[in-house]
């Protein structure tokens, strides 16, 4: 096992602070959830440059890597993995979503028999949820401040850490990352090459095409050390050897207002796809859908705001709170309408509204 990663918020000085009722569980009862340029961000050149992770990571990591052998005895060989084909093309939608390529279901025992020794096509292992077989892992620093991934675990709605396994030669094409997250990638074994790109191309249908005309910076990933991806950046990956690594996707309070322009055009999407197909939807069926789309739905992103308010709240003097405090405030203020639109679907979810309320009139009164 190894070190729990992040230090709890404590309070430090709440006396001034007028008291907010205690934090109330907001976890949905009716809805059945499933299993399961911006400004050029390149000018984060500096962050790109792959860099070592804990050597203790790595060596309680690599006995479970360090051969076939040993990665398949460490599963369960029926276990149903995701694999994925080459993605058919590499065009981007406005928003920098590359098409989906298709995704095969297989006992992970076929994965190494016959799907990752195949040359034509070349399958990749992607996005496979590691936490329930893996040790837990310790981010990086700056992965520290993530609202995404604390509160789908306590939502007990998963989380958002995958293990990547590509032969040589396999692809992952053009893209942003999902609701407009940071990522990290650690490369366990086999040697990865990285290019980013200045701008998102959205009406190409070759990678080449794709990227003409953008900035672009090109860097080598080894066994043991972590890439970087911030918010918004456009990025595509070679493995040049077979490569193994674990990723995560997190969203910290600064990125938060753009998710939730992300998450609103989805919901207009559904809302044009839902009246075009002249179908009947109830507000629980709408939020799976959403959820299906883009792994978050209206009930979701709330609560996850409203937790993430909960838990700096008591540190909201402290300067460096301060600003992600109001800033999570401000996106609260936001989704509330939709929020209200659906909060018979949630537990406590009148409550969790007229408490939203009282955090943006103390965030006024603070900024007055
Ligand atoms: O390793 C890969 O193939 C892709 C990783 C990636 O794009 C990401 O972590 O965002």
């Amino acid at each position: 096992m190894f070190e729990l990663p992040l230090e709890e918020i404590r309070p430090t000085s709440a006396t001034s602070l007028p008291p907010v009722s205690q934090p109330i569980s907001l976890f949905p009862t009716i809805i059945a959830f499933p299993e399961v340029n911006p400004e050029s961000p390149l000018s984060l050149i500096a962050s790109l440059t792959p860099f070592k992770h804990t050597t203790t990571v790595y060596n309680e990591l690599l006995p479970i890597f360090d051969t076939q052998a040993s990665f398949q005895d460490h599963f369960t060989p029926t276990l149903k993995v995701p694999v994925k084909l080459p993605a058919p093309t590499t065009n981007l939608d406005a928003s920098g979503r590359c098409e989906e390529p298709e995704t095969l279901s297989v006992p992970l025992i076929d994965w190494f028999t016959k799907y990752f020794p195949s040359q034509s096509p070349l399958y990749y292992l992607k996005d496979f949820h590691y936490t329930p077989h893996l040790p837990i892992i310790t981010p990086p620093l700056f992965a520290s401040m993530d609202v995404l991934n604390p509160f789908l675990r306590a939502a007990n709605m998963g989380d958002y850490d995958f293990l990547y396994h590509g032969p040589a030669n396999s692809t992952t094409p053009i893209h942003t990352d999902v609701l407009f997250s940071h990522s990290y990638s650690y490369n366990v074994t086999g040697i990865k090459e990285w290019t980013f790109y200045d701008t998102i191309p959205s009406d190409s249908t070759t990678a080449s095409d794709s990227t003409t005309g953008t900035r672009q910076i090109t860097t080598t990933q080894h066994p043991g050390e972590v890439m970087f991806v911030p918010s918004g950046l456009a990025h595509s990956v070679v493995n040049q050897t077979a490569a193994i690594s674990l990723n995560r996707n997190w969203i910290t309070p600064s990125v938060l207002p753009r998710t939730l322009a992300t998450l609103l055009t989805e919901v207009a999407a559904v809302d044009e796809e839902i009246e075009k197909w002249g179908m009947v939807l109830d507000a629980a069926e709408r939020e799976e859908m959403l959820r299906g789309c883009c792994g978050l739905n209206v009930g979701m992103f709330f609560a996850m705001t409203l937790m993430a308010i909960q838990q700096r709240y008591p540190t909201i003097t402290d300067p460096a709170t301060a600003q992600d405090f109001a800033t999570l405030v401000d996106v609260l203020g936001a989704v509330k309408d939709e929020a209200a639109r659906i909060c018979s679907l949630l537990t406590n979810g009148r409550a969790a509204l007229a408490q939203a309320d009282v955090y943006i009139d103390i965030t006024e009164k603070l900024r007055s």
